[in-house]
């Protein structure tokens, strides 16, 4: 009999990833009677909800709209208890999904694939996982999420830490009793502002560690009547036609006015109303937030206003005041974030003036001084889009990995943000240059997987072996995203976006910045031109 190592595994299509991307890509092969399976790392469904199991977590999507879309069966079935969804909802949705439609005998879990290579007689691509089984597959499809590979920073001496330390996206399963303990929080983007108000009511004393000072807004969430609920089921319909025509998957759009047409006072007042409704109200109220530097100011200026309000402590105020342009780094929303640096038990630590120099036996030693710690939580977020692609070993045509053709991040070329040229017959969900983490990624990735299947669908019909994304299109896709790119703001802030947050990687800003509607139409047109931008070859090289 063959060893484990000598089997391959031959199915029709290969997915990686057992989140909102990999569910959905798999639920919709299997219908078009594909043999796929879905190879997963973790050990259930959910992906970054699986891991992301810190205290705080939630998503800052409106929950009614951060769903699967595609059936209104589902749609009605499920019910959310709130206006932002925690983490544990999220992971029973995903779990819901997978029972409803019978996926897991097609998930294989606890499997990390490690290499995926074109092999360019069969037109297959072989993979291998962890513990060396190897899969032969005509269709890779890779679901592996936006921004699911840890960054936890090479500070010198962690090894030696004599407490316990966490990073937020690898959670543990159990609980992390924080009771009479001395934390320290590494990092303030949204997970960090969303844990620090959660563990300080339970710590004995909490130190955050703030390199740069964020712009939050409260989120307001509230749980739903069941008015609210009923009217949600009922308008099913309609809100998936807004939800997939949008900006953004949601159904909000940039106000039509210039926050610098406003008067003062009229500014004030909207500006205020849009505060009072909070989440991301502020972002969309006027048409240039994210456009014009004087009009994001103002904006900026705003909450910055607040936060001088909140924050009791002037000196800790200023510290946590920030002054990026708002909006450019990914919008953050919060329940209690600067009211938790009014309670006695919270200090904060400004660690760009002060760098982290080390972690020490007792705790974390800056140019300040030591704080002795029991537990460090590092909320120092992910090495974004491009991680976990070059996480994997991915080989196209004539030997040429992924992470060399992309020269490192310096040099990221897709066509749609699916495909790129030398990797025939590879999908890529929410891959870079797509409109992705822009907005609600559950209404995105459905986009994606309805494309690459009725893609697939298109090339078994017309007998075609293989599809590959020109040079000249690729080019002037990418192009394309970075013109769109420069006419914003985006670029000129550091961020995960454009991976200044990750040592020595490549500055960029891999993401299409046009909007979900209009991406939404151009990828359609593509596929009614026949794919246009892409060589499909239908005879098989032997
Ligand atoms: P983020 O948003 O990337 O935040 C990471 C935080 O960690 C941020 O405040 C960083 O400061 C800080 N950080 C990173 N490295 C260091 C070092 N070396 N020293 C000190 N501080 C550091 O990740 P999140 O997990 O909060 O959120 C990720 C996404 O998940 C979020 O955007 C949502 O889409 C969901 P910096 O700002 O880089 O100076």
């Amino acid at each position: 009999m063959a060893s484990v190592k000598e089997q391959v595994t031959t199915l029709d299509a290969v997915v990686i990833g057992a989140g909102f991307s990999g569910l959905y890509m798999l639920y919709r092969l299997r219908e078009a009677g594909l043999k796929t399976r879905v190879y997963e790392a973790a050990g259930g469904v959910g992906g970054v909800w699986y891991w992301n199991r810190y205290p705080g977590a939630r998503c800052d999507s409106e929950s009614i709209y951060y769903n699967y879309t595609f059936s209104e069966e589902l749609y009605k079935e499920w019910t959310w208890t709130s206006k932002y969804p925690e983490q544990p909802e999220i992971l029973r949705y995903l779990n819901f999904v997978a029972d409803k439609f019978e996926l897991r005998p097609d998930i294989q879990f606890h499997t990390r694939i490690e290499k995926a290579e074109y092999n360019e007689r069969t037109n297959r691509w072989q993979l291998e996982t962890k513990n060396g089984e190897k899969i032969s597959a005509k269709y890779f499809i890779t679901g592996i999420g936006c921004i699911s590979t840890a960054n936890i920073p090479k500070f010198k001496g962690l090894e030696s830490f004599e407490g316990d330390w966490y990073h937020t996206g690898h959670w543990p399963h159990e609980k992390v009793d924080f009771t009479g303990k001395r934390v320290g929080i590494i990092g303030t983007g949204s997970s960090g502002v969303q844990a620090i108000p959660v563990i300080a009511k339970e710590a004995d004393h909490l130190t955050v560690f703030q390199r740069t000072p964020q712009y939050s807004v409260p989120a307001r969430n509230y749980p739903y009547s069941e008015e609210e609920v009923v009217q949600a089921k009922a308008s099913f319909q309609e809100m998936r036609k807004t939800v997939r025509d949008s900006l953004a998957g949601l159904p909000v759009s940039y106000g039509e006015k210039s926050v610098l047409d406003d008067s003062p006072e009229e500014r004030q007042k909207t500006l205020e109303k849009a505060w009072e409704i909070g989440g991301t109200t502020l972002l969309f109220a006027y048409k240039d937030v994210i456009t014009d530097e004087r009009a994001n100011e103002i904006v900026s200026a705003f909450i910055r206003s607040k936060i001088k309000e909140t924050v009791e402590d002037s000196k800790t105020a200023e510290q946590l005041t920030p002054d990026y342009y708002y909006g450019t780094k990914r919008p953050i929303i919060d329940t209690d974030y600067f009211e938790t640096y009014n309670r006695s038990n919270v200090s904060l630590v400004d660690v760009k003036k002060a760098p982290i120099e080390e972690i020490t036996p007792k705790g974390i030693r800056t140019a300040d001084g030591e704080y002795e710690l029991d537990v460090i939580v590092f909320a120092t977020g992910y090495d974004g889009m491009t991680g976990s692609l070059f996480k994997m070993d991915i080989v196209g045509k004539e030997g040429v990995c992924l992470k060399d053709k992309w020269e490192n991040g310096a040099a990221i070329r897709t066509y749609l943000g699916m495909s790129t040229t030398g990797f025939p017959n590879m999908f890529m969900i929410t891959g870079p240059e797509s409109p992705s983490v822009l907005g609600n990624m559950p209404i995105t990735i459905e986009q994606h997987v309805e494309w690459i299947s009725d893609c697939i669908d298109y090339l078994r019909k017309h007998d075609i072996e293989t599809i590959e994304a020109k040079e000249d299109a690729e080019q002037a896709w990418s192009k394309h995203c970075r013109e769109l790119a420069d006419t914003t703001l985006y670029t000129k802030t550091d961020s995960w976006y454009t991976g200044a947050n990750i040592e020595d990687k490549v500055r960029g800003f891999p993401i299409y910045v046009g909007g979900y509607g209009p991406y939404h139409e151009k990828c359609a047109e593509v596929a009614e031109q026949g794919y246009d931008g892409f060589t499909l070859m239908s005879n098989t090289v032997v």
